[in-house]
């Protein structure tokens, strides 16, 4: 029986042509949210480019110069409140707080339902409900899993259409009766209630008063790494033995790239915290002596995948199908292949997902042809007769204004233009990960890249990555920064340790890990290594590595090569041999207060945190292996620095 609401006519008829077992859902948010109109989206391109119009015709989006970036390429501004991910408002709402632990912030699912009533009841009046599908995993993977996103947002619709698979979302969801639900609205966009909700048992998420990135983009981070994390969690610990198929096992926030080795690609997932060089990796070209390795882009943020039966790896996909990358630095010394996509749009990709839309650069009218500029692009900013420049704010600027993009200011696009796309990234079985690097933004203490010599230290280690804060998310200081996933482990931490320590159980070839470190600084602040296309030579190290190759030098962080195994020959810049000797080893003096650290930052995961725990879940014991390791690393510590 319909439940009785008081929608009008053409929005029951609307609803009534969704499948019958989401429209007791839609139903209920739209007599909540009262709207004025639903509208479906079909997943066809006619609707998408009628909405892009819309938000020109409103102001919302600039149409940039197609004689620069190709059709149906935008400019769109966030609000000034609303630059990045709101890592203080993202809550995990389960029944008992010990599921979400102690890193999450964590409310009573009763409790957080009553407080979102409130804040949606209306708050799409005088607005259109859009009511998307969307994909994540490629649409023929074992993994494709099919959601709806409930939004009033059009921008977030034409984003999703460039990242999420739309098109293919109802062949998808026809075939699940159980499917992940967001809604969003943008609401005010009020800083002061701005809520990013997951509740992990209802497979449901709302988020409200945000319009930008992993606030908004709900098969992004909100349930592709967040809720698809907590169904990889549950489906490894039910996991008995490495030839079982119990879905998708792993979900990590990881790049994801081969390197051409002739007779072989070695794929590589790279796990480093937001802004700190997924998109430059998967994206960039091997220079000096690895140029004649090509890298293969296939994802540039997300991973999902299970081990193969009878084949003993983890086999993984790109859960996206587009890039919500950083423009700041993108250039083609950093990742040329991206500003390839941008330069040479490949028309069949513009008819279809359609062009990048850039938000929060600085907006360039040259005489009538519109384009965007960023920092560190290589470009120097535009001046001359006829050109004006406006900042991410509105305002006209010249070059010497301080205000320019934001530093969060992003481009949305699909990956399907990057040339060097390695043709496996939608195969429906993904691709082996052969090694996983992680990493940080660490100025003094961690190597350009270290290897621990056993599975249980590779995961304390990872437990314990370090990294500086980023724009990418408001008001982060310098923390630990488990596996590079911190904002987006929705369960208990030392739960996750667990299920990394057992990962050999389940995965009887797991990937080699690696630790790598490009952000080393010497004392006056300067980065010391060259970075970007000078990292594929420090992973032709770790290839040669893994083949035994090399033997690599011991110290209390794992072994690192000598400076003879990177070759540094021809570097863009400056890094000297003297430099290179420096950021292979770890800094005595750092790695002293790191025993200190490590320790508080356990005890903080076993106990709760020490400072701004309130509002937090609760902890639980960290699995003893993790404990056994800090002790061998106190001692190989004690030793070194003795
Ligand atoms: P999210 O999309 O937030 O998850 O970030 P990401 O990890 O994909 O970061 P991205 O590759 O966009 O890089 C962020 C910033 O780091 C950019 O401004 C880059 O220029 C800079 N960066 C990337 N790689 C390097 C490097 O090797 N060295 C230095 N110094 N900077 C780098
Ligand atoms: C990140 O912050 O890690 C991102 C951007 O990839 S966002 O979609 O905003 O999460
Ligand atoms: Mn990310």
């Amino acid at each position: 029986m319909t439940p009785q609401t008081t929608l009008s006519d053409t929005i029951e008829s609307t609803i009534a042509s969704l499948p019958e077992h989401m429209q007791d859902w839609v139903r209920k948010e739209a007599d909540l949210c009262k709207p004025d109109s639903v509208e479906i989206i079909t997943g066809k391109v006619d609707q998408i480019i009628r909405l892009e119009n819309e938000l020109e015709a409103s102001g919302a989006y600039t149409r940039l110069d197609e004689d620069v970036y190709g059709k149906r390429c935008f400019y769109a501004r966030s609000d000034k409140n609303d630059v990045a991910r709101v890592e203080e408002r993202t809550v995990i709402c389960t029944d008992d707080p010990v599921d979400a632990g102690p890193l999450n912030f964590w409310v009573d699912p009763e409790e957080m339902h009553g407080k979102l009533d409130k804040l949606f009841d209306g708050v799409m009046k005088g607005r259109t409900m859009y009511v998307v599908p969307f994909v994540t995993n490629p649409a023929d993977s074992q993994f494709a899993t099919g959601g709806v996103q409930l939004t009033d947002s059009a921008n977030v619709v034409c984003n999703l259409y460039r990242m999420s698979n739309l098109h293919d979302g109802w062949r998808i969801l026809e075939k699940q009766t159980r499917f992940p639900r967001i809604t969003h609205s943008y609401g005010n966009l009020s800083k002061e209630d701005r809520w990013i909700t997951h509740f992990p048992k209802e497979l449901y998420c709302r988020t409200i008063n945000s319009d930008y990135g992993g606030n908004a983009l709900g098969p992004k981070k909100i349930f592709g790494l967040r809720l698809v994390g907590i169904q990889a969690l549950e489906n490894s610990q039910k996991k008995s033995q490495p030839d079982e198929d119990v879905g998708i096992e792993i979900v990590e926030h990881m790049a994801l790239f081969g390197i051409d080795y002739g007779d072989r690609r070695v794929h590589f997932g790279a796990a480093f915290p937001s802004m700190c060089g997924k998109t430059n990796i998967a994206t960039g070209v091997a220079e000096g002596p690895m140029a004649q390795h090509k890298v293969f882009t296939l994802g540039d943020d997300i991973i999902g995948g299970a081990t193969k039966k009878g084949d003993g790896r983890l086999y993984v996909n790109n859960i996206e199908a587009g890039m919500f990358g950083v423009t700041k630095g993108m250039s083609d010394f950093a990742n040329k292949m991206l500003m390839e996509a941008l330069r040479n749009p490949k028309p069949e990709v513009q008819d279809c997902e359609g062009g990048p839309i850039f938000t929060n650069q600085v907006l360039v009218d040259n005489n009538g042809s519109k384009r965007v500029w960023w920092s560190e692009s290589g470009e120097d900013f535009p001046q001359g007769d006829g050109i004006t420049t406006c900042n991410w704010l509105g305002e006209q600027i010249d070059a010497s204004a301080e205000e320019k993009d934001q530093k969060n200011a992003r481009v949305t696009m699909p990956i399907r233009n990057v040339p060097h796309l390695d043709s496996a990234y939608n195969n429906s079985d993904g691709v082996p990960l052969d090694v996983a690097l992680i990493g940080g933004r660490s100025s003094k203490l961690h190597p350009l890249i270290s290897r621990a010599r056993s599975w249980n230290e590779a995961v304390y280690h990872a437990l314990c990555q370090f990294s500086e804060p980023t724009a990418a998310a408001v008001g982060q200081k310098p923390r630990y920064d488990p596996m590079a996933n911190r904002p987006f482990i929705a369960f208990n931490v030392s739960d996750y340790a667990q299920k990394w320590l057992d990962i050999p159980k389940k995965t009887p070839k797991p990937p080699a890990v690696f630790s790598v470190n490009w952000f080393r600084r010497d004392d006056d602040g300067n980065f010391i290594w060259d970075g970007f296309g000078a990292n594929y030579r420090v992973l032709d190290a770790a290839v040669r590595q893994l083949d035994r190759k090399d033997a690599w030098v011991e110290t209390p962080i794992g072994l690192v090569p000598k400076p003879e195994q990177i070759d540094i020959s021809g570097l863009k810049y400056t890094t000297t041999n003297e430099q290179l000797a420096e950021i292979l080893v770890p800094d005595k003096e750092a790695l002293k207060s790191e025993v200190a650290n490590r320790e508080g930052w356990l005890n903080e995961l076993e106990n709760g945190l020490e400072t701004g725990s309130e509002g937090r879940g609760a902890p639980k014991k960290l699995p003893q292996a993790i404990w056994d390791e800090h002790e061998a690393f106190k001692k190989r510590v004690e030793e070194y620095t003795a």
